[in-house]
């Protein structure tokens, strides 16, 4: 008996673990190795990778990449025989057979990997869609849900020298309980759809920091950095070399520390969007990173950048490839798309309906492109469930977490359209408290619904906007009601607050031409925006607008044959990058604003 229990101490001592920590910010900037590029994947329709046959989770799944040793041995799956496909990626675009596949699909990459003495190394993906477990060697790394924010884990326990696997059971279903829900009107494009990096840190390391303009009165510069230990006594040093800039800050007790200081930046504007490369030093370990200054804030029913009013001329986005659809992950997909904003006269963009790829919000800000950004709670989540609320939040917190030092960052939305209830206000009562309490420096908001006490006259009555600091809803007059309503219309919004009109909009098929009474042609769309643009103009207190939407893209939702065929069609541009008759209505509009 003592001797069956030294083995398991034995045992458990010598299991290596590897560690779930909070996401290491500007990753990008960090010493990293990237894992994209060719993966084998199979495809796992009943979990026989994870599952016995009682649906017992199993010790030996496909995740220990097992070989037979013996010719007897029998080993019904071999990923290294198995299909690849490239990552970042989703598998919808990349196998026609997963085209609408909702399920497992296991995915496996090798690499040579060789430890360094002294530092730490972090298994880092960009966002894996929707319930990811992972493996290094076998064991478990970490689990995560959440379709959209970035996750590591310190894997440095599991790393061998020489030849290393990570494999991920990646699960896109959808359940009642998750965020988003079960229904959602966008693709449910599964994989691993962002970056997998590794990266190689010191034990002690910088896991975020925030650099902001805290006043425009005497140009208040406030940084604050945090260590991933509690440990006081550490130097870092700040260094914003075009300023002259160089402090040198010593963490306390809880590992951070916070420095404030006069300076005379260039303000970050949509006209010059000034970025000042930023140094930030540990040790010998420096991040890099370029930092905008501006200020954000409300009067009454204005928003001001920098202390003067702006109208936010804007359109919503999903995060879709520019042509022909899939999970859009880079630089170039981004700069395409905002590039047709561009063309639009846009000086911002709603990116919806959950947090986008780290490289479109940099594009946007070196772009000079304001952002609206947004966690998916969206319609009927499960309000009273506390796993929902906490994934919301933790979808809440990588969004902020990640993005806090961009300047072009300026909205955190936090809900979509959700139905009025009292357990619906409770939640997001809570995620709007918690959003202001992390990030007290920009607006929230959330995009709400009207509702119509007659039937031409809409009022806006939602508890939530208390809570907000921009009053946003969506609407769509011409498209679920009469476009001839729109004249008629008239608006109660009984808060002294912004308004943004969060959508608004209707589907065309691009190429179908026809009268303006006539459903889906380039003609209908372009008088529902004439009509839709008149009618928006006499709200009293509107600050900005973003029409729903800029391109054509997927969801399962859109099934009419010959006009939808899986996509909602109410871009301003086709899939293609086509522009429709809508578009010119909208760029006059905002020619006028
Ligand atoms: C909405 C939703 C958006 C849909 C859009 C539509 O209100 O917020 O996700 O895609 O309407 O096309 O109906």
């Amino acid at each position: 008996m003592r001797k069956l229990l030294t083995l398991i101490l034995l045992a458990a001592a010598l299991t290596v673990k590897a560690q779930d920590i909070p996401q290491v910010a500007n990753i990008l900037g960090r010493h990293i190795t990237s894992l994209n590029g060719t993966w084998h994947y199979i495809v796992d329709v009943q979990e026989e990778g994870y599952y016995d046959y009682r649906m017992k989770p199993m010790r030996n799944g496909f995740f220990i990449n097992a070989k037979p040793q013996r010719p007897e041995d029998l080993i019904e799956y071999d990923f290294d025989k198995a299909d690849t496909m490239q990552i970042p990626g989703d598998w919808n675009t990349q196998d026609q057979r997963l085209f609408f596949y909702e399920g497992t699909v296991w995915l496996k990459r090798s690499f040579e990997f060789h430890p360094e003495a002294g530092r730490r190394t972090l298994l880092y993906f960009g966002a894996v869609n929707y319930d990811a477990h992972v493996y290094v060697n076998g064991q478990k790394a970490g689990h995560h849900q959440g379709g959209f924010t970035p996750f590591n884990y310190d894997v440095t326990d599991l790393l061998k020298d020489g030849e290393n696997q990570v494999i991920v059971k990646v699960d896109n279903k959808r359940h009642p309980e998750d965020v988003p829900t079960q229904i959602f009107d966008w693709w449910n494009y599964g994989g691993i759809t962002r970056d997998v990096l590794l990266v190689s840190v010191a034990p002690t390391y910088v896991e975020n920091y925030k650099l902001q303009l805290a006043s425009l009165e005497g140009r208040l510069l406030q940084f604050s950095a945090k260590l991933n230990k509690a440990e006081a006594g550490h130097a870092i040093t700040l260094r914003i070399p075009e300023l002259k800039i160089v402090k040198k800050l010593t963490t306390n007790n809880d590992g951070s520390a916070t420095i404030s200081m006069k300076a005379k930046p260039q303000l970050w504007t949509p006209e010059n969007p000034k970025l000042y490369k930023v140094e930030i030093q540990l040790g010998d370990e420096t991040i890099s990173d370029e930092i905008g200054f501006r200020t954000i804030e409300t009067r009454g029913k204005q928003i001001l950048l920098n202390g003067e009013p702006i109208f936010l001329k804007g359109i919503s986005i999903h995060e879709e490839k520019p042509n022909g659809g899939g999970r859009a992950n880079s630089t170039d997909d981004a700069h395409t798309l905002l590039s047709w904003a561009k063309e639009l006269g846009c000086n911002y963009v709603r990116l919806a309906h959950y947090p986008h790829n780290e490289y479109a919000v940099r594009e946007a800000e070196r772009m000079g492109i304001l952002v609206w950004s947004e966690i998916p709670v969206y319609w009927t989540i499960a309000w009273t469930n506390p796993a929902t609320y906490a994934n919301a939040e933790r979808q809440l917190d990588d969004m902020i977490a990640r993005d806090q030092n961009r300047a072009n960052v300026i909205i955190w939305s936090i809900a979509n359209e959700t139905p009025h209830s009292a357990e619906r206000d409770t939640f997001l009562g809570k995620l709007a408290k918690h959003a202001r309490q992390l990030d007290p420096t920009r607006l929230i908001s959330m995009a709400m619904e009207v509702t119509g006490a007659s039937n031409y006259h809409n009022i806006l009555h939602d508890n939530m906007s208390d809570l907000v600091d921009v009053v946003s809803f969506n609407q769509y007059i011409g498209w679920y009601r009469d476009v001839n309503d729109a004249s008629k219309m008239t608006w109660e919004i009984p808060y002294d607050k912004p308004v943004i009109i969060s959508e608004f909009g209707g589907g065309a098929k691009y190429g179908l031409h026809g009268p303006k009474n006539q459903r889906w042609t380039e003609e209908f769309q372009e008088n529902l925006y004439r009509e839709n643009c008149a009618m928006l103009d006499k709200i009293d207190g509107l600050a900005g607008t973003t029409p729903w939407i800029l391109k054509d893209f997927r969801s399962p939702r859109r099934v009419l044959t010959g006009i939808q065929d899986y996509y909602n069609r109410k871009g301003v541009f086709s899939d293609k990058g086509e522009k429709k008759l809508a578009f010119y209505v909208l760029r006059d509009w905002y020619a006028t604003k």
